[in-house]
């Protein structure tokens, strides 16, 4: 049994935290060995989450009812999953629809080749759509993990862009007819299971999206992972989410450079660029869940399971904490300040061209050597954030010590 340590890092319900059921339910398969864990229940995996401090748990359409399931036998395995979410005050607040497992999608899903499979998942689509909104679901993800080729001469990819278009055009009208309300939150990954998948990283989405009939329908889901994956700054990508008021989802896990899919347990590898990315997710009042699309080891057996679920949880409350430190740590700010001062003001009114500011801004002269000499002090910024996350700043004593320092004029 999973002990979960009391501290002021303890996950609660108000911290928003999700897991997909195929993430904790993740039977530790790869492609070169077999599971090496049992199924859990879905209502197992919900009374569990609930009592490491999990806000919701979201689900694919087959996470919870089998391909093959019966009208009746979806009805029983429905009610008695609805029970647990009662039972253990859990919410569904994401579905989605699995149009990758099974193998009519081996060509893809919405730009599978063959008009029968693309009307297939979009049927499949939206009765996963009528699940999730039964279960009180106000987000729904697509992760088109099987659109895409090996074969480029297979298929025309603007073919496959208009049909991609087409399906996320039609659901967003069954969406507004039905009155669902969902909003649809689009995964990118730039390959796996595919050998390179259309609409690789969340830019491109971002893209794609405006190009849509019902573009404040649609966000994007990003997945550290995914955009790691392509060698990208998940930061820089979650900042232009955001910026365009897109981020409706996120999937938090971790990711070592240059390798396969592997989502890591929340902060196991990139303590920097999380601890960067949860200051952002808290600082610009995201609001929506915060998801863990990650998975235990091959190592583990179910108590690693829950190791990890809490483990995912507590990085991310102890990164808020560090984040917390970092606006209140006199040093950083008093750096992050002159920093500021020294970049000077917008005196030739850059925020808004007019002719006469730009015929003004063509005369003016800059000294640019002097411009060009100017050193910046990055190398101590980045090192005091590096001894915040590290536990050498930001405690109450440290703090007071430090600002006795700075006053002193000390060099840290
Ligand atoms: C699958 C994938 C994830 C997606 C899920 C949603 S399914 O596990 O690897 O990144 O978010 O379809
Ligand atoms: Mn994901
Ligand atoms: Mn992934």
């Amino acid at each position: 049994m999973t002990k979960v340590i009391a501290d002021q890092f303890t996950p609660k319900k108000e911290d928003r935290f999700t897991f997909g059921l195929w993430t904790v339910g993740n039977r530790g398969g790869d492609p070169f060995g077999d599971r090496v864990r049992t199924a859990l229940a879905p209502p197992y995996i919900v009374k569990k989450l609930s009592e490491l401090g999990a806000y919701g748990v979201n689900l694919h359409d087959n996470d919870l009812v089998p391909f093959d399931a019966t009208p009746a036998e979806t009805d029983k395995i429905v009610a008695e999953f609805k029970k647990a979410l009662k039972d253990y005050d859990m919410k569904v607040p994401m579905a989605t629809v699995n149009l990758f497992y099974h193998p009519i999608f081996r060509d893809g899903a919405f730009t599978a080749s063959n008009a029968k499979i693309r009307a297939f998942a979009i049927q499949k689509t939206m009765k996963a759509m009528d699940l999730g909104a039964d279960l009180g679901a106000s987000v729904f993800v697509l992760w088109g993990g099987r659109e895409g080729v090996e074969v480029d001469a297979s298929k025309n990819a603007l073919d496959a862009l208009k049909w991609y278009r087409e399906g996320i055009n039609y659901l967003c009208e069954y969406n507004a007819e039905q009155k669902y309300n969902f909003k649809f939150a689009l995964e990118a990954k730039p390959n796996e299971p595919r050998g390179d998948i259309y609409l690789a990283t969340t830019g491109h989405m971002l893209a794609f999206i405006e190009t849509l009939d019902q573009p404040k329908m649609v966000g994007v889901n990003p997945e550290v992972a995914h955009e790691q994956m392509s060698g990208l700054n998940f930061y820089h990508g979650i900042a232009q989410a955001i910026d365009a008021g897109k981020l409706y989802h996120i999937d938090l896990n971790d990711q070592k450079p240059g390798r396969y899919d592997q989502d890591l347990r929340f902060g196991s590898e990139s303590i920097k660029p999380m601890f960067h990315l949860v200051r952002l997710l808290e600082e610009s009042g995201y609001k929506g869940s915060l998801h863990f699309d990650a998975h235990a080891y091959r190592t583990e057996d179910e108590e690693g399971v829950w190791s990890f679920a809490l483990g995912c949880m507590r990085t991310y409350n102890i990164l808020k904490e560090k984040a917390r430190q970092f606006a209140g740590d006199p040093e950083i700010q008093e750096l992050l300040r002159d920093i500021k001062a020294a970049g000077g003001t917008d005196e030739y009114g850059l925020n808004k061209y007019s002719k006469d500011k730009a015929s003004k801004l063509k005369a003016a002269t800059f000294d640019t050597e002097a411009l060009a000499k100017r050193g910046l002090p990055y190398e101590k910024l980045d090192q005091l954030t590096t001894e915040l996350i590290l536990g050498v700043r930001g405690s109450a004593a440290n703090s007071d010590q430090l600002r006795s320092q700075v006053k002193a004029g000390a060099r840290v």
